[in-house]
């Protein structure tokens, strides 16, 4: 019965006309010599899998230690997100703003269509329909990645949603959709272009197979696209975790933290809490991208659109992450790892086994750097996670009580302090500024302005963006507050303040209390700080000398802090929000 009913089910290739359109414009400019529509089945899933060993692009890992786990080694010159290759194509240069490269659509098209021309005449075009967020959610949006490199496809399956229903929403929605286009190309960095058409909801990125680059689900439409989509209908697309904070009383309290990349967000959002901090559960929705939505009832409600993780290897390991290290031992597909004698995957911070191998396949020898790229990943369906919140498949979302804006700064930034209101929050958040890491190609560990940790991945001008990010806390009647963090402080010796991991719930612990009256803070000119006594500190290995060092504002580094960020929104000239202007100038007040 069920097979007869299988095979009365209408084609994929004839769900959606406004899909199947697009696919035949994009057979005839790249001339694949065949097309597969997916549908993101198992089946599907062990097929490519089988496909790519063959081809040698795939090594399976050890079956009894890592069952269903295989690694992928890129190009060497393709191994992070490349924003300098990035374009926001919208109309007017101004709308795209000094925070994005920008270039004229026409132009944009004809050169990507130079490109694209032929470029898959030995290759399948492979189809893949994919929901972000929960399939029965009214809050997700859908997109259909077209892409000529089976392994995007294979982790477009773990990461998204894939197959029928997804074309099955975009048929019922009238054939809207967003269109991503990808091809490896050649993987040369000299054709390299990942181009973002907001006002068409369209994606054009060629010439490289790293993911952000690659799996259009999530940097290019989860984020650029999204934040573009949501602007125009009243809500939110964010580079944030969105993690479930469960007191020993049993009340859960979601909060939503934006980190620039690399920053730690896998780690919170998959946090244990300390022995001394016992009762306390932690719940992972999301790790990386949260779509709000301001909610009938004046609350901020919060989805996670993908379905896995594409984590940073380095540095997992149980004392660090012991759930993202049990969630990455089966059925993970791994990149740019080291291997092992007996071919487990190895990275730096793993304190078992020894690289024989490196990422790029060669003989082990430290003068060529790390084993693993230090930018290598995972890729694995999220509920694998011991700590997967069974709420992230709830259609409504979860209610956010606090929002939590961060970077990775040697100094200047406190551990936390709180924002006076909502629109000191959004001053907090567009005054982010982070050390950078390897997750995006170029200089490392350079401090750079990175405004809600969106910099790399905000579809349209700044200016407008935290315009309409005050608009949206307008329509709150229950906003959540607004937090700063710092996990990072180092002393004069460079060593770090604060033990992060596990004992930052102590920090999202104060917040929490914070929101519910229960704990004090002092007023400061940048916000407020916890006191020492504010914080439990109960186990914790901390000096009182560093905890003083850590809940700390320098008047003469915030003086300076407060001239750059001044520097700073100068950029964004007339379209500045009069609002963050003058709370900067409250700021700055109130340091004088
Ligand atoms: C990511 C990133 O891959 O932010 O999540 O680069
Ligand atoms: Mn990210």
């Amino acid at each position: 019965m069920a097979t007869a009913a299988a095979h009365m089910q209408t084609p994929l290739s004839q769900l959606s006309p406004a899909v199947a359109q697009w696919v035949d414009s994009v057979r005839a400019l790249t001339q694949p010599r065949a097309i597969h529509w997916c549908d993101g089945s198992d089946a599907e899933q062990r097929e490519l899998t089988g496909q790519l060993l063959r081809d040698g692009e795939l090594t399976a890992l050890n079956p009894e230690l890592f069952p269903g786990c295989h690694l992928a080694r890129s190009n060497p010159s393709d191994v992070a997100r490349v924003e300098h290759l990035t374009y926001i194509c919208s109309r007017s240069k101004d709308d795209a703003g000094p925070n994005n490269n920008w270039m004229d659509p026409t132009q944009a098209h004809a050169k990507m269509r130079d490109l694209f021309r032929g470029c898959m005449r030995e290759r399948t075009l492979y189809v893949v329909p994919y929901c972000m967020g929960p399939i029965n959610s009214p809050l997700s949006r859908c997109g259909v990645e077209i892409t000529d490199s089976p392994y995007v496809v294979l982790n477009m399956i773990i990461m998204t949603r894939v197959g029928r229903a997804a074309l099955e929403r975009i048929a019922a929605d009238g054939g809207k959709f967003v269109r991503g286009l990808h091809s490896i190309g050649e993987l040369d960095p000299e054709r390299r272009f990942i181009m973002h058409f907001p006002e068409e909801l369209s994606i054009e990125s060629f010439g490289s197979g790293y993911g952000g680059n690659a799996l259009l689900g999530k940097k290019c439409h989860a984020l650029r696209i999204a934040s573009y989509q949501a602007r125009t209908e009243g809500w939110l697309a964010e580079h944030m975790l969105i993690v479930g904070l469960q007191n020993p009383k049993g009340e859960t309290h979601y909060v939503a933290c934006a980190f620039p990349s690399a920053c730690g967000k896998t780690n919170l959002a998959m946090l244990i809490p300390p022995n001394s901090m016992p009762g306390w559960k932690v719940f992972t929705v999301g790790d990386d991208i949260a779509w709000l939505h301001p909610g009938a009832d004046g609350r901020l409600w919060a989805i996670n659109p993908e379905s896995g993780y594409f984590g940073v290897v380095p540095g997992t390991n149980p004392e660090t992450n012991k759930n993202a290290y049990d969630t990455i031992r089966r059925d993970t597909l791994f990149t740019n790892v080291a291997l092992t004698a007996d071919n487990q995957p190895w990275w730096e911070g793993l304190s078992t086994g020894k690289p024989v191998v490196d990422w790029q396949g060669r003989p082990y020898d430290p003068a060529n750097g790390p084993a693993a790229h230090p930018n290598s990943r995972f890729t694995v369906s999220a509920k694998r996670n011991p700590a997967y919140s069974p709420h992230s498949e709830d259609a409504k979302g979860v209610p956010i009580s606090a929002i939590v804006f961060g970077g990775r700064r040697r100094e200047v930034a406190p551990l936390v302090y709180e924002a006076r209101d909502w629109k000191h929050g959004v001053l907090v958040g567009a005054s982010v500024a982070s050390e950078t890491t390897a997750a995006a190609v170029g200089q490392q560990g350079v401090v750079r302005r990175d405004p809600m940790a969106m910099l790399p991945f905000c579809g349209y001008n700044f200016a407008d963006y935290w315009q309409h990010w005050l608009n949206v806390g307008a329509k709150l009647t229950q906003a959540p507050r607004i937090y700063h963090v710092n996990w990072f402080r180092r002393d004069a010796q460079n060593k770090f303040l604060w033990p992060g991991y596990g004992e930052n719930l102590r920090v999202l612990k104060w917040m929490l209390d914070r929101c519910s009256g229960k704990a004090g803070a002092a007023e400061t000119a940048i916000g407020r700080l916890p006191r020492p006594e504010d914080i439990d500190t109960q186990g914790l290995k901390v000096s009182a000398d560093a905890l003083k060092a850590l809940l700390s504002v320098d008047p003469t580094a915030w003086k300076k802090e407060a001239a750059d960020m001044r520097a700073y929104f100068e950029k964004y000239g007339a379209r500045m929000p009069a609002q963050l202007l003058q709370e900067l100038k409250g700021i700055e007040g109130r340091l004088a």
